[in-house]
């Protein structure tokens, strides 16, 4: 050590065990409520006089002090005798904020002041454009952003079998629950889990369950896009797709408030189907009924390399044509006219289903797999 820096620590002693330091830790509950401030430096000696203030961010509001001291004035006089531990409690505030545009954000950080308030806004209330077309803009969302069961403002649950036979259509092996274990949100993503378990409903038993969400939203024409990862196991049938909301079906979130067709009448795209043999194949389908009423269906296959990579699926729905996308490239087209009726209100399906006609053979090793989502947004024409 040369002499300089040991005759500074030696003067640093001797300053500080002139004068004894009280160790000051501040808390803050709710954790990001707000902080803790004083007028000083860091050096707080035993017997010094502080006053101390605690600052909220928006929409929360200070309650007490508690820890080492009490009291309900904001700031508060303290007189430091040893080290403090002070703890700044704060609630969620009832003060309504000026929000102008009535998009939830409050006017004082709101960067776009006057947004439709029929879109989708971002964090600083400004409306969210396509990031493939700028023509387009979000009106509706789920970027799941949260843990646990998916937003029950967003999605339903259909769990109710709507075949006679007590279970679900194309001879699919599975029943859909509401259970967290099947359908939930963590680390940013929403998962569908198919597990392979034997559940009963209303007497009519299945090896294997799963999860099938219904929007709560309904739309007619726009761009929906959806980041997604598929399942990988023989035999998972995982789908992204839409049904006219007028469908009578059993169980389905809007029941009759859009009228009451049977299927294909109402109308079907299959924005993402995969078989349950082929995971480098990817369908984009519509389905409905030609004006005398027969069924009719228009679909392309693709090849698609590495499903188990997020992509984006995509659909892209005006008067006029009806385009299927990935990662937005397109591979089906059909035109949307008088013999193609696509022009009723939609909603979004979310499933992974078991074996039946797409998914084929499930292996008897099968335990479970997952379809991982990012975010579904819809968007339309400005
Ligand atoms: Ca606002
Ligand atoms: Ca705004």
């Amino acid at each position: 050590m040369n002499y300089k820096i040991s005759f500074l620590l030696i003067l640093l002693f001797l300053s500080c065990s002139d004068e004894e330091l009280a160790s000051l830790s501040f808390f803050v509950i709710p954790e990001n409520a707000g902080s803790i401030e004083y007028d000083g430096n860091q050096n707080v000696t035993i017997g010094s006089n502080l006053k101390l203030e605690a600052v909220s961010n928006t929409s929360y509001e200070f309650v007490r002090w508690s820890g080492d001291i009490s009291g309900s004035e904001n700031p508060i006089d303290v007189v430091v005798n040893s080290d403090l531990n002070v703890v700044a409690e704060f609630q969620e505030s009832n003060i309504i904020l000026p929000d102008s545009d009535n998009d939830g954000v409050p006017d004082e950080i709101d960067l776009c002041p006057n947004s439709d308030n029929s879109l989708t806004v971002d964090e600083n209330g400004c409306e969210v454009i396509n990031e493939f077309d700028q023509s387009y803009v979000m009106v509706w969302g789920d970027e799941f952003n949260y843990d646990g069961k998916p937003d029950p403002e967003l999605w339903h649950h259909q769990t109710l079998p709507p075949n006679p036979d007590g279970g679900w259509w194309n001879g699919e092996l599975q029943h859909y629950t509401d259970d967290i274990k099947n359908s939930y949100v963590d680390n940013g993503s929403l998962k569908i889990v198919s597990i392979k378990e034997n559940h009963v409903v209303n007497g009519v038993g299945r090896d294997y369950t799963s999860a099938r969400l219904n929007s709560k939203f309904v739309f007619k024409y726009g761009r929906v896009d959806v980041r997604a990862k598929l399942p990988q196991s023989e035999g998972t049938w995982p789908a992204i797709w839409t049904l006219g909301a007028n469908i009578n079906e059993l169980g389905n979130f809007h029941k009759d408030q859009y009228g009451s067709v049977g299927w294909p009448s109402c109308g079907e795209i299959d924005i993402m189907e995969q078989n349950g043999w082929d995971k480098n194949k990817l369908y984009g389908t519509f389905h409905w009924a030609a004006p005398n009423g027969s069924y009719a269906s228009y679909g392309e296959v693709t090849d698609l390399n590495s499903s188990s990579d997020f992509r984006i699926y995509t659909v892209e729905w005006t008067k006029d044509q009806i385009k299927i996308m990935v990662d937005n490239q397109v591979y089906t087209v059909m035109n949307n006219n008088d013999q193609v009726p696509f022009d009723n209100l939609h909603y979004l399906l979310l499933n992974i289903a078991m074996g039946g006609n797409l998914g084929g053979n499930v292996s008897p090793s099968y335990s479970s797999d997952i379809m991982e989502l990012d975010y579904v947004r819809v968007f339309q024409k400005k």
